[in-house]
């Protein structure tokens, strides 16, 4: 035991002034007709939460971790498992997700790296089968390791292509292995810093090809979670070519990879594209293509990828709003892409980290959840476009009208009148009656 003065996390609800319980994440309970804990299927990050070490480009880490002991051995690797499945655990996290090099370190060969990679697998599958704690989804670094300066997938060379195509096929065999639900391609440096050095044609058409590869293997292998690739705009790159949901699915439709692929939406990376996250969430969900979502929020005064735990009610409740407009995140989750503050050095601020999104998040459930049941929302849009409810708007939508056609109306009609204010003032008191 790692954490011998932490017992597991429980409700106690929203009286409660422990610190170290929840006061809206009531795992069993119910909202329409689902539990908590099958709405929002958490999910805990290795990188961040076991290799986070609170660095950042002025100074270097701050984290105490007491079980770590300094060296990128396999050893220190196996510790971690234990130390990390302590922590999912206690928090009550069903899932949790890692890339390749999170979680063994990378070997001086390719061969060597596979094997490490292995080996901590065998310990993570025992974890998982002792606990019943579940992978989300499993991904491949191809962005630390200096090979990928130019791209992985998109490099300008042949043989890092071949690299991470060799990277990705074992982070495959691993996920299916560890019965993970998804398989994540988050762009990492998939992009470009200048056009005058870059044939963005020629790459896209590489990355193309690398996921119809990795379709192909997965097939090849019997893992039939959906691949998810998690849009974002900039950084590392000045334009990573997956920007938005919008962009992705533009993708991968001109690619023919839409039966294969969804897309794992993360808030920060919404904000970095200049939209919200329900903008990216009812883009994908209308194309029925959310997957997953990577739970953090950026700084309003800062402009780059913070990756804060999210614990703005406002926001969780436009999330859970969107969500479950689409059905519910299906195989996907709601996945902490966060972490703690370099301040926050001491582990048990992983602990109040995780109770902080978990109850954000639960507390955003429970609102949409009343949203919707009052109806008032939903009946007010459906108010609004009822003038399409009419002999008219059905011929539009079915496509059964013409310009000529719609002149003639509108001749005869003389103008369209406003009908309806927009009422957004009215709409945003509403939603605060639910806060
Ligand atoms: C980077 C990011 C990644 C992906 C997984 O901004 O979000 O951690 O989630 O590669
Ligand atoms: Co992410």
């Amino acid at each position: 035991m790692y954490f011998p003065e932490i017992n597991r996390i429980e409700y106690e609800g929203p009286q409660s002034k422990n610190p170290l319980a929840f006061r809206w994440y009531n795992p069993d309970e119910m909202v329409e007709g689902k539990s908590m804990r099958d709405h929002m299927r958490f999910s805990v990050v290795y990188w961040h939460t076991m290799r986070g070490d609170g660095s950042d480009p002025f100074g270097v880490g701050t984290a105490v971790r007491p079980w770590e002991d300094g060296t990128d051995s396999v050893d220190n690797a196996l510790r971690r498992v234990e130390v990390a499945f302590e922590i999912f655990e206690k928090l009550q996290a069903p899932f949790y997700a890692f890339h390749d090099r999170d979680v063994a370190p990378e070997g001086s060969s390719l061969a060597e790296s596979h094997a490490n990679f292995e080996r901590v697998a065998k310990s993570l599958k025992e974890h998982q089968q002792k606990t019943g704690i579940q992978l989300l989804w499993g991904t491949a670094n191809l962005f630390s390791n200096p090979r990928y300066m130019h791209g992985a997938a998109t490099s300008c060379n042949v043989d890092v292509f071949a690299y991470a195509a060799a990277q990705v096929k074992k982070c495959l065999e691993v996920t299916k292995e560890l019965g993970g639900q998804n398989y994540v391609f988050w762009g990492g440096r998939e992009g470009y810093q200048n056009l005058y050095n870059t044939d963005m044609q020629r790459e896209l058409d590489h990355l193309a090809r690398f996921f119809h590869m990795a379709v192909d293997y997965a097939k090849q292998i019997g893992f039939s979670g959906p691949f998810l690739i998690e849009p974002k705009p900039k950084e590392p790159t000045k334009h990573q070519y997956d920007s938005d949901a919008a962009a992705c699915l533009n993708f991968l439709r001109a690619y023919d990879l839409m039966p294969y692929f969804k897309l794992n939406l993360e808030t920060n990376h919404a904000t970095l594209a200049g939209h919200t996250m329900m903008h990216e969430l009812d883009y994908a969900g209308h194309q029925g293509a959310l997957g997953s979502i990577d739970a953090n929020t950026g700084d309003l005064l800062l402009g780059w990828d913070t990756d804060q735990f999210p614990t703005d009610y406002y926001l969780t409740t436009q999330c859970m709003l969107a969500i479950l407009k689409h059905g519910g995140l299906g195989s996907g989750g709601v996945n902490f892409d966060a972490k703690v503050r370099r301040e926050s050095f001491e582990p048990i601020d992983l602990f109040h980290a995780h109770i902080g999104g978990m109850d954000a998040f639960a507390r955003g459930l429970k609102i949409a959840a009343a949203i919707r049941a009052d109806g008032e929302l939903s009946s007010f849009v459906q108010q609004r476009y009822s003038s399409w409810d009419g002999e008219l708007g059905q011929k539009i939508e079915s496509g059964q009208s013409s310009l000529a056609e719609l002149e003639a109306y509108m001749m005869q009609k003389g103008e369209a009148q406003p009908n309806t204010s927009g009422r957004q003032e009215m709409l945003e008191n509403l939603i605060n009656r639910y806060l």
